[in-house]
């Protein structure tokens, strides 16, 4: 893709929500490229680092994930909110104490983000809620059949999360990443049983999640057989809301 760049005049508080492998990660990457203002967090490449470090909230979430099985969403609420204060985009975490007097943070008015999957769930939406205004929802569509063939040819540089695809998008040099010349593995979670069981997770909880931000009129479907197809949509609507 070329690299051209494009300034957003409105702050954009952007979510992914798609099935695993649809393209989250790629097309995050294509507009951190395209609008520099933005950066994004992961939740996928957040927890696959707890795991990396064996932190306490790693070693509770690796056997789920393993599994295709989704973190419980205190655990998630608590991870996404401390990264978005550790990047100065609100002001305080989220507390997830039952007993506790909510209170609001203060959000950082020029934050400008991308969330790739978070929120999974519509609890999740609603805790999120209380900490940032998401302005614009993107359920990214391509079908399973299609899907299913990319995710045994996925290779990923696990230190950063940038993404490969030997079909698709291979390294420069066979099996290393391009930037670091480090060594690409590929994901516990990437065979095809697993897989399957991570679409089934997905279909059980994305719809009250979508119905969530379609009753908020921030959703918006964009389909494709290939990334290359929706990038443009993509970026056009970006452009339309925030440009
Ligand atoms: P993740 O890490 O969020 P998933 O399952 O949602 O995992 P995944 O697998 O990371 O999503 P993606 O980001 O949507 O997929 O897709 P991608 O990496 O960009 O593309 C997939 C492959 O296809 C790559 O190799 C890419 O190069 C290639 N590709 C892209 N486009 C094309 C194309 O057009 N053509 C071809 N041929 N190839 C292409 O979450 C992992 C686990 O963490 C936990 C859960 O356990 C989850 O299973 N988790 C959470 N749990 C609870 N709540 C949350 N909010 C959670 N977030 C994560
Ligand atoms: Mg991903």
């Amino acid at each position: 893709m070329a690299s051209v760049t494009r300034q957003l005049k409105k702050a954009a508080r952007i979510i992914l929500i798609g099935a695993p492998g649809v393209g989250k990660g790629t097309q995050t990457e294509r507009l951190l490229t395209r609008y520099p203002q933005l950066t994004a967090i992961s939740s996928g490449d957040l927890l696959r680092e707890n795991v990396r470090r064996r932190t306490p909230l790693g070693i509770q979430a690796e056997s789920l994930m393993q599994a295709g099985k989704l973190v419980p969403d205190d655990v998630m609420l608590r991870l996404i909110s401390s990264e978005l204060v550790s990047r100065g985009w609100i002001s305080q975490p989220a507390s997830t104490a039952s007993t506790s007097v909510p209170s609001a943070p203060e959000i950082a008015p020029s934050a400008s983000f991308i969330l790739d999957g978070f929120p999974r769930t519509a609890a999740q939406a609603a805790s999120l809620e209380k900490l940032v205004p998401i302005n614009f929802v993107v359920h990214l569509l391509t079908p399973p059949s299609i899907i299913i063939k990319r995710i045994a040819s996925r290779w990923v540089h696990a230190p950063s999360g940038r993404v490969y695809n030997t079909e698709f998008n291979p390294p420069k040099v066979p099996g290393r990443d391009d930037v670091t010349g480090e060594p690409l593995t590929q994901r516990p979670d990437d065979s095809i049983d697993t897989w399957k069981q991570r679409l089934k997770q997905f279909e059980e909880t994305s719809k009250p999640l979508l119905e969530h931000y379609e009753a908020k009129g921030c959703l918006w479907r964009v389909e494709g057989n290939s990334s290359d197809e929706i990038s443009p949509k993509l970026f056009a609507e970006i452009e339309r809301r925030f440009g």
